[in-house]
């Protein structure tokens, strides 16, 4: 299968990070096509791909699978080598679990703190919405390692579609939360992150941003 896949700015596109985080930790070749973003034509370029008018957008052969949750799962299920869901049944559950509490919610901290990957803002207090969101996601994170991190440094181990969900939040607290300790960490939350920012796909990404954006 040849795969390309539609992302956007890779400075601020926080849901093209995911797809393409996993893809490229898991070794599955692809060609980017990219597109970006807040210009007068961006809409009518990404509808050229995307049915939903949203990126990020793989193109397997001729079929469009859009939203970056549905591009992990058609991965997973098209890739069983790259292990993108962890194996055992309790241990899955919950990856998805947490992975679609990312994709559903932490509004208020997307809304406040939007992945800007380059930048280094850090802020001293948080709106009370924001600070029970980064609250919230230490204590998953915590929670995951404990019960099922013992194999290696993510979530669940070794590298899982659950880690590419988080990889942007990963960044907005690099950028914005650089000590997460007022939020109950426990140094595991920012162990994690130094994890994710340690994979040679996350210094890629990084690269790819610094050349966009001397472009
Ligand atoms: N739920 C979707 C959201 C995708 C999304 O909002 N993408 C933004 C880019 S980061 C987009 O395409 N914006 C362009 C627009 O709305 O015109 C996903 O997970 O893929």
């Amino acid at each position: 299968m040849s795969y390309r896949l539609v992302i956007g700015d890779k400075n601020i596109s926080s849901w093209s990070l995911r797809p393409w985080l996993a893809m490229r930790h898991a070794g599955i070749p692809f060609a980017e096509i990219n597109i970006e973003l807040r210009q007068p034509a961006s809409k009518a370029n990404i509808l050229r791909y995307s049915p939903s008018g949203k990126m990020p957008t793989l193109l397997a052969g001729g079929q469009a699978i859009w939203d970056s949750l549905a591009i992990l799962e058609y991965l997973a299920e098209a890739h069983p080598e790259a292990r993108l869901w962890p194996e055992p049944g309790e241990a899955r559950a919950l990856a998805r679990s947490a992975a679609a509490e990312m994709h559903a919610g932490f509004a208020a901290l997307r809304e406040h703190c939007p992945m800007d990957f380059l930048a280094r803002l850090p802020m001293a207090t948080l709106p009370d919405l924001v600070a029970a969101d980064v609250r919230r996601i230490v204590a998953l994170w915590r929670d995951c390692r404990r019960r099922h991190g013992a194999s290696g440094p993510f979530l669940f181990g070794g590298f899982s579609a659950a880690d590419a969900m988080y990889g942007p939040v990963a960044s907005r607290f690099r950028t914005y939360l650089p000590d997460l300790a007022p939020y109950g960490d426990d140094g595991a939350a920012q162990a994690y992150v130094d994890a994710l920012f340690a994979l040679p796909a996350m210094a890629e990404w990084e690269e790819g941003v610094h050349r966009e954006t001397r472009s």
